[in-house]
C-alpha cells in the first residue's frame, strides 16, 4: 500500500537547545516544509524519563516551540505542538510495548549510555523511550523523519515494530481495508555535513545538552561575545588545515569544525576546505565566528523575544494539539480495532 508521504519529528525539551540540534535536525524541519506536509513535536513526555525540575519543564516546552518558530517552522502552514497534549501517543506505545521485543531494547545504545552504570536505577521510562519514539512517529502513520545520526538505531527499532505489528496482525488488517501493511516503515532522513556535530572540546564525543561544561556546545540562545568565545576556545590541533577531506582523518576536532562551517554556510566540507586549506586555525575560527553569529544571532534573539510570550507560544501548542490528535485519534481507533479492542 502507498502511504502519503508525511514528516514527524520531535526535540526534547531539556534545556541547552545546541548547534547540534539545530543542524542535524532543525534545519531539516525548516527545509522539508517546502516539499513535505510537517508535524514538528516538542517531546516533553521523553524529557521526563530522566531527573527533572517541573518549573524548568514548562519553561523549556516554551523554549524549544519558539526556537521552532524562530528557526523558520511555519504553525499555521505545519503542525507544531507539545506530545503529551496529544494522550494517542502513550495509548498506542502501550500496544507497541507488547509488540516490542526485550532483546531489541537492550540492544540500544542510547540507553547504554545514558543509564551508565547505574542500570540499576535507571527510569523504566528511559529503557522504553525508543518504543515512545516509535509510537509518536507511527501514530501519525508518518513515513520520514529528519534527525541526526544518534537516532539512527531508534529509527531502526521504529521500523521493527511497525512491520512486526504489520505482521501479527496481517488478516486483522487486511479484513479492514488497509492492504498488506497499517504503518509505513518510516525513513530516517539523516544527511548533511553535520548529521552528528561534536562536542568543541572533545571532537569523540556527540555535542549534547547534558555535557556539564557549556564551552562544550554553542546553545541556541548564545549571544555574539559567547558564540565568539566558544568558537576561539575550540578544541583543535597543532596542523595546519589541510586541502582535501582524507587530511581529516584521525583529526575529529578539526573535522568537526570543518563540517559545521559547511552545515553553517550550505556547502560541503569539500567547499570548505578550498578555501580555507593550508591556512592556519586561528584564521579559519575567525570566519566560522563571523559565520555562526550572522547565522545564530537572529535565531537566538527571536527565541528569547517569543519564549517570553507564553499568551501566543501557548496557542500554538493548543491549536498544533488539536490538528495532530485529528490525525492521530482515527489511526488509534484503527489500530484498536485492529488488535480487536472493543471501541
Ligand atoms: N550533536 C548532535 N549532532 C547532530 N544532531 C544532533 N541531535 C542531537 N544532538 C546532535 C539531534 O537533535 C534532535 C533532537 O534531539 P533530542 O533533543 O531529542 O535529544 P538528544 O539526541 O538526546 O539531544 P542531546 O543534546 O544529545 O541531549 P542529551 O544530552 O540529553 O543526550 C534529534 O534529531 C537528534 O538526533
Amino acid at each position: 500500500m502507498a502511504f502519503k508521504e508525511l514528516v514527524f519529528s520531535g526535540v526534547q525539551p531539556t534545556g541547552n537547545l545546541h548547534l547540534g540540534n539545530y543542524l542535524g535536525a532543525i534545519v531539516k524541519f525548516v527545509e522539508l516544509q517546502k516539499s513535505h506536509q510537517c508535524i514538528y513535536c516538542v517531546v516533553d513526555m521523553h524529557a521526563i524519563t530522566q531527573p527533572h525540575n517541573p518549573a524548568d519543564l514548562v519553561a523549556n516546552i516554551r523554549e524549544v516551540t519558539a526556537a521552532f518558530i524562530a528557526c523558520g517552522i511555519d504553525p499555521k502552514q505545519h503542525i507544531v505542538f507539545n506530545q503529551s497534549q496529544v494522550a494517542e501517543h502513550a495509548e498506542l506505545a502501550w500496544v507497541f510495548n507488547c509488540v516490542a521485543r526485550m532483546g531489541w531494547l537492550n540492544r540500544m545504545t542510547q540507553f547504554k549510555e545514558k543509564a551508565g552504570k547505574d542500570r540499576e536505577n535507571a527510569s523504566i521510562g528511559l529503557y522504553d523511550y525508543p518504543v515512545l519514539m516509535a509510537a509518536d512517529i507511527l501514530v501519525y502513520r508518518a513515513t520520514h523523519v529528519p534527525v541526526g545520526e544518534d537516532q539512527k538505531q531508534h529509527l531502526e527499532l521504529a521500523r521493527d515494530i511497525a512491520q512486526k505489528f504489520n505482521n501479527d496482525f496481517a488478516e486483522s488488517i487486511a479484513a479492514r481495508g488497509f492492504g498488506e501493511g497499517f504503518f509505513p516503515l518510516p525513513e530516517p532522513l539523516i544527511q548533511g555535513p553535520a548529521t552528528r556535530v561534536m562536542s568543541l572540546r572533545d571532537g569523540s564525543k556527540k555535542m549534547s545538552k547534558s555535557d556539564a561544561s557549556d564551552y562544550s556546545r554553542i546553545n541556541l540562545s548564545d549571544d555574539a561575545d559567547a558564540i565568539a568565545q566558544k568558537v576561539r576556545k575550540a578544541k583543535t590541533d597543532p596542523e595546519p588545515l589541510p586541502s582535501e577531506l582524507a587530511g581529516l582523518d584521525k583529526r575529529p576536532e578539526a573535522a568537526n569544525l570543518v563540517g559545521i562551517f559547511a552545515a553553517l554556510n550550505g556547502t560541503s566540507k569539500d567547499q570548505v576546505l578550498t578555501d580555507f586549506g593550508g591556512g592556519q586555525f586561528s584564521q579559519f575560527k575567525a570566519a566560522l565566528v563571523d559565520l555562526a553569529v550572522a547565522k545564530l544571532g537572529p535565531i537566538g534573539a527571536e527565541m528569547k523575544k517569543l519564549s517570553a510570550d507564553h499568551a501566543y507560544i501557548d496557542a500554538v501548542l493548543r491549536d498544533g494539539s488539536d490538528r495532530a490528535r485529528a490525525i492521530a485519534a482515527p489511526n488509534m481507533k484503527a489500530v484498536k480495532e485492529i488488535i480487536g479492542f472493543l471501541s
